[in-house]
């Protein structure tokens, strides 16, 4: 079905007259399109999903007019995996390097490569990326002083405001375009994953001037009294405060949205909250009473109202499709002693799934995923659609009319009946990536047999490596707690063939 097609079959009286007015009109009518990417954000966290010991009302307002999905997974349990699948359309796992990134890699998607920004670009957008970033700046052996290039500008993006990667790596600072903001040339920044600069204090060597301990790792570099991931030294006018990341980002989402009010827009807004160094600013200290942890969803939760209500403000609710989601399951203790161990009580992060971050089982991947457009979804609703981020790409392409390539975003299916809501099944199939890889197919998810540890030992998540095959019914066994595969073999036969298939065949989508 082509888009006009499919705007004309879509049933709503207000899109029949939508499909007669004349493409130039249709065009003006594009949504803006606002993707909110949390981090480390698990199922269990907000209240919508079922979260009781911290309420978090604006993410709520999201699911109150809009479709909450039940079934939709983020490409990979960790971040560079998921956002590299997210914005080119491709399964990370296809692709050397694509792991977790050390904060001073390359950038891992070509320019002149279709990505999700370049294909908005391409019809009118204006693009904008604010956040954390962790998909590599620069060709190799950046040098932070200069020009930062290629980046977010050079593969989609009109405008970015980032952290390079994550908060616990450095360098701590931001970068916008092509530049570190508030950079003093006369003290310039140097960084390394390598080897210590002499004479700088680390974690390690000076833990009496840390004011945040690490629980495993993170004993480098020493910013704002935490000890990060690699080596920095210089730059010091530029370093962030980490208990002013959340307000920064959300100042400068805001401003993207005033800016481009006129539409249509695409922001990509990937907080930092809620990985670590959880750092909340002082107004939430204390206030969910689970400690940083909890207290920086209550950020996070602000942040989402700052995005609602500039949408409010400038009249453009209605036709903004609004996605908000996580870029993988949750962790617990991710290397600092923050308390969210200690005053975790009840709260189950990863409400009923089993495993987190980093892990095969459900939580690493099933992820809170709210989509909200009111000119389009007039009754919210909750969609079992079996959906991933990888798809947004190939069904936003759809939505405003692009074509696709034939070789571009390999993996990414157009859900887009499923995205408004309108089809409970989506994908006929789903890789899920961790240590090892899963395929689900309706009830069934087939684990493929792994050597990896099954225990994440200094996180305290169970991975779900084993070296036999595992076989779940999700239907009747939500929780992964029975692995059947010696009960029904000709089903596992069937998933594994699958899952060697799709790792053999260069793309999946139609
Ligand atoms: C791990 C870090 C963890 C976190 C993660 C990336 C250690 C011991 N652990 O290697 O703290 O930074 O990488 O998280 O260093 S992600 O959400 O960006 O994938
Ligand atoms: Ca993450």
């Amino acid at each position: 079905m082509n888009r006009r097609a499919f705007l004309t079959r879509a049933g709503s009286p207000l899109l029949a007259g939508f499909a007669r007015l004349s493409a130039q009109r249709i065009d003006k009518a594009l949504p803006n399109i606002v993707l909110i990417y949390a981090d480390d954000l698990g199922y269990g966290d907000v209240s919508c999903y079922g979260a009781r010991r911290i309420r978090t009302s604006n993410i709520d307002r999201i699911a109150a007019s809009g479709i909450r999905f039940v079934h939709a997974h983020s490409p990979a349990a960790t971040c560079t995996p998921s956002r590299y699948a997210l914005l080119t359309g491709e399964y990370a796992w296809r692709r050397e390097g694509t792991g977790i990134l050390p904060g001073d890699a390359a950038l891992l998607i070509e320019p002149g490569r279709t990505t999700l920004p370049a294909v908005l670009k391409r019809q009118g957008y204006a693009t904008g990326v604010v956040g954390k970033w962790h998909l590599g700046l620069g060709a190799g052996n950046l040098n932070w002083n200069g020009e930062i290039k290629p980046g977010p500008l050079e593969i989609g993006f009109d405008y970015a405001f980032l952290m390079p990667s994550t908060g616990d790596r450095v360098p701590c600072v931001y970068v916008e375009n092509h530049r570190v903001v508030n950079l003093d040339p006369s003290d310039p920044i140097e960084v390394s994953y390598e080897k210590p600069f002499p004479g700088e204090p680390l974690g390690r060597t000076h833990p009496h001037l840390l004011k945040m301990h690490p629980s495993h790792g993170h004993d480098m570099a020493i910013v704002n009294g935490i000890s990060r991931i690699g080596y920095m030294r210089g730059g010091r006018k530029a370093l962030w405060k980490d208990e002013e990341i959340a307000d920064v980002f959300a100042a400068k989402a805001v401003e993207f949205i005033e800016k481009h009010r006129g539409g249509p827009f695409f922001l990509y807004f990937a907080t930092h909250d809620i990985h670590v160094p959880r750092v909340p600013h002082p107004r939430f200290v204390g206030k969910s009473g689970m400690g940083p942890r909890g207290d920086c969803i209550l950020q996070l939760d602000w942040c989402v109202g700052r995005i609602l209500e500039a949408l409010d403000q400038h009249g453009l609710t209605r036709n903004t499709l609004l996605i908000f989601t996580s870029d993988n399951g949750p962790v617990v203790d991710d290397g600092y002693k923050d308390e969210a161990v200690e005053k975790l009580g009840d709260h189950k992060p990863a409400g009923p799934w089993r495993g987190g971050k980093y892990s095969i089982f459900e939580a690493g991947t099933r992820v809170p995923f709210l989509v909200r457009w009111p000119a389009r979804i007039t009754k919210a609703a909750d969609s079992p659609a079996l959906i991933s981020q990888i798809d947004l790409l190939h069904t936003l392409a759809f939505l405003t009319g692009a074509s696709l390539e034939e070789q571009a975003a390999p993996d990414s299916f157009n859900l887009i009946s499923a995205l408004l809501g309108r089809d409970p099944q989506g994908r006929p199939h789903l890789v899920e990536q961790a240590g090892t890889l899963s395929v689900v197919v309706g009830r069934w998810k087939y684990v493929a047999p792994s050597k990896g540890p099954r225990m994440n030992k200094n996180t305290n998540i169970e991975l779900g490596n084993d070296p036999a095959p595992q076989l779940y019914d999700l239907e009747v066994d939500p929780g992964e707690r029975n692995n059947v595969a010696a009960e029904f073999p000709d089903k596992v036969a069937e998933l594994a063939a699958l899952l060697e298939q799709i790792r053999r065949s260069p793309r999946t989508r139609p």
